[in-house]
């Protein structure tokens, strides 16, 4: 008997076909999340890393694909070549997503990894499942400013053809606000993890910081994760993680996602990388509402966010 070849993950998301659609929303513990994720929700609770496995959390859009290939960098000690074996899914698996099969699931491809393994997941804190911060696994949060963060998603809900549709920009903006988007409310998201921050250990990053000194966050990160590599290595690291490096990269430009689900003739995932480009998005008037909500949204905390004005 002759094995079945295994499916790359383009293959497999080709093989979907019309099973990929733009699937609604179930809500778990009140966060709206894609409903095969819902399905699957136990499993994806019961998860248990080992110890050494990192995670890599994140409100979507908010600098996930940037942080994951400077910390796959990084281990590899700046090897590009070694960085190029598998495209961003693959090589840091999506903790909960689930798509119709064949695509395999994030807990298929982490089964099939050893640790250390590198984890993204969008769940907000409460929903992470609890054997990370049992097994004392190490954390990194990258939170972005909330209007640059919208209208990145916005962009994104419009040429992911799995997410529900966006709407007009005016209507995206409340659900923004509301919470009512898939993964749930921003203001909670960056509240939770920054609230658990010192407990958990949990590295709490800033787009924004990245953006401003990169090579300084590149070093942030790489004593979170106690490596000490050579200067000219970090160079390397924070030329080859540049915003016009990755979009060039297929292993790192979600190229790998064939247009029934990413349609990047809509918009590229790599689209623009800016600090403030909600600027071109927001009017005055969407500004001030979003603002005066925000104030009291935020009110409870104090996160260094800048860029909001
Ligand atoms: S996802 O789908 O949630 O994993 O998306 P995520 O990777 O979190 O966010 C995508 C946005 O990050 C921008 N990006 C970068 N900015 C600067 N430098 C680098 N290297 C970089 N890589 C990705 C990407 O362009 C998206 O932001 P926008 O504002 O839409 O351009």
């Amino acid at each position: 008997m002759t094995e079945e070849k295994e499916l790359s993950y383009k293959e497999a998301i080709e093989k979907a076909g019309s099973a990929i659609t733009r699937f609604p929303v179930i809500k778990i513990q009140d966060v709206p999340l894609m409903s095969h994720i819902a399905y699957n929700w136990d499993s994806i609770w019961a998860f248990r890393p080992d110890p050494s496995d990192l995670l890599i959390a994140t409100y979507p859009k908010a600098g996930t694909t940037w942080t994951q290939e400077i910390v796959d960098l990084l281990l590899h000690n700046g090897d590009a070549d070694a960085c190029k074996r598998a495209p961003t899914p693959v090589r840091s698996p999506f903790l909960e997503i689930c798509s119709p099969p064949p695509i395999p699931s994030g807990l298929d491809l982490l089964k099939k990894m050893d640790p250390p393994r590198l984890i993204k997941t969008h769940l907000p804190f409460k929903l992470v499942p609890p054997a990370f911060w049992e097994n004392k696994c190490k954390a990194i949060y990258v939170a972005r400013n909330a209007k640059d963060n919208l209208v990145s998603y916005y962009y994104f809900d419009l040429m992911n053809k799995t997410q529900p549709e966006p709407g007009p920009f005016a209507g995206y903006i409340h659900k923004f606000m509301t919470g009512e988007l898939s993964w749930g409310s921003w203001y909670d998201h960056v509240k939770g993890y920054w609230m658990e921050r010192e407990k958990k250990n949990i590295l709490y990053l800033f787009y924004e910081d990245m953006k401003e000194n990169p090579r300084r966050e590149v070093e942030r990160i790489m004593r979170y994760l106690d490596l000490s590599l050579s200067d000219e290595v970090i160079s390397q690291i924070v030329e080859l993680t540049s915003f016009k490096n990755m979009k060039d990269n297929p292993m790192a430009n979600y190229s790998c996602i064939p247009s029934p689900v990413f349609d990047q003739s809509i918009s590229p995932f790599m689209r623009k990388g800016e600090v403030g480009d909600w600027k071109n998005h927001f009017s005055p008037e969407q500004t001030k509402i979003f603002d005066e909500d925000y104030e009291k949204q935020m009110k409870d905390v104090n996160i260094p966010f800048r860029s909001l004005i």
